[in-house]
């Protein structure tokens, strides 16, 4: 089983003390929540990451997407479906990030360190096995130098899906700073004994508030954006073809509009597949720091989405 906090294949020791029954992970001796590992076939890991330079909004997508799990009401649009944190700090920290929200406060620059992982569980999204997400955010410092990643952010090379979380509008040169970022994680990951050939890679534009003048030839995506983050949910079937529509464009933007045809041919050749995907997580620019108006989300739930269609086994891709 994938250990949450050193992310090593571990069999968990069970523990007790005093009445206190718990697993503990012989590598790195945290205990892991009883749950995780007593239903672990039942609900399997995705390691939810972001990579991404300083401030091109990983920690804010983060929290939207604790927000839009926990207070927009999804099990309205989905029978049965329902998340769960797997232990305290996991609650914590979720519950921590949405009153954030609620009361207009940004994140701070996330510290450089390696990340403690939340632990939030998904049951019953319509068309998605069951899982366990566990979410890892660090500083974007760490994704600067290949030296760094392996350091901070060993967490990628157990990622089926890798994410980059990229804000076009503050890189001054787009396709240099997009080669650069791949050529960074490519180096990373094969220090750290890792294969790109086995994994994903989803590119994720944020704060596409952001993004207008870039997409006024994409009359599609700028209508895709305006319905917001729960828009079409009910028909997850139609809801996953549009999003692989929305990829195919995004695709053609990167080439055509960003001009990063390097990016996009090394990402294809060195990945199993690339898809793409466009998010704002605000919905528009905060007033030195703060948010002025409640926040309205975009498509946060896209990359979700992705990371769990890339997570199924082939023959059930192949199926679909
Ligand atoms: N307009 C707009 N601004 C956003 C959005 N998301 C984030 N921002 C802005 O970007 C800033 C940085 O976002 P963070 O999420 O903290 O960035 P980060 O990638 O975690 O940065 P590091 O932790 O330093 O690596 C925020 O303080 C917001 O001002 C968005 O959807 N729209
Ligand atoms: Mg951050
Ligand atoms: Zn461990």
């Amino acid at each position: 089983m994938l250990c949450p906090f050193c992310l090593e294949d571990v069999r968990f020791k069970k523990t007790r003390q005093s009445s206190k029954v718990s697993y503990a992970c012989p590598v790195c001796n945290e205990h892991v929540p009883i749950l995780y590992v007593q239903e672990y076939e039942q609900y399997p890991p995705v390691v939810v990451n972001a990579i991404g330079f300083r401030g091109h909004g990983k920690t804010v997508y983060f929290a939207t997407l604790f927000y839009v799990l926990s207070k927009q009401r999804l099990g309205k649009h989905w029978n049965k479906f329902f998340t769960m944190c797997l232990n305290e700090e996991s609650l914590d920290t979720v519950r921590m990030n949405v009153r954030m929200l609620e009361e207009g406060i940004l994140p701070e620059s996330t510290p450089k360190n390696f990340p403690r992982p939340t632990i939030v569980r998904l049951q019953n999204v319509p068309t998605y096995p069951d899982c366990t997400l566990l979410f890892y955010d660090t500083s974007g410092e760490a994704f600067e130098k290949a030296s760094q990643l392996v350091q901070f952010a060993s967490f990628v090379k157990r990622a089926r899906t890798v994410v980059f979380l990229l804000s076009i509008t503050e890189l001054d040169d787009i396709p240099t700073k997009m080669r650069d970022l791949l050529n960074i994680y490519i180096i990373g990951i094969g220090d750290l004994g890792g294969q790109t050939h086995n994994q994903h890679l989803l590119v994720v534009y944020t704060k596409a508030d952001k993004m207008e003048s870039y997409l006024t030839e994409y009359p599609d995506l700028r209508d895709y954006l305006k319905q917001g983050t729960v828009d079409g949910l009910a028909n997850m079937k139609g809801y996953i073809q549009r999003m692989r529509k929305v990829s195919d464009c995004l695709k053609e933007f990167t080439r055509n509009t960003l001009q990063a045809e390097e990016f996009l041919n090394a990402a294809q050749e060195y990945f199993k597949s690339v898809s793409f995907c466009i998010v704002s997580a605000l919905g528009a620019s905060p007033t030195e720091n703060k948010l002025s108006v409640e926040i309205t989300p975009k498509r946060v739930l896209d990359p979700l989405f992705w990371l769990m269609e890339r997570s199924l086994p082939w023959w059930q891709r192949l199926w679909r």
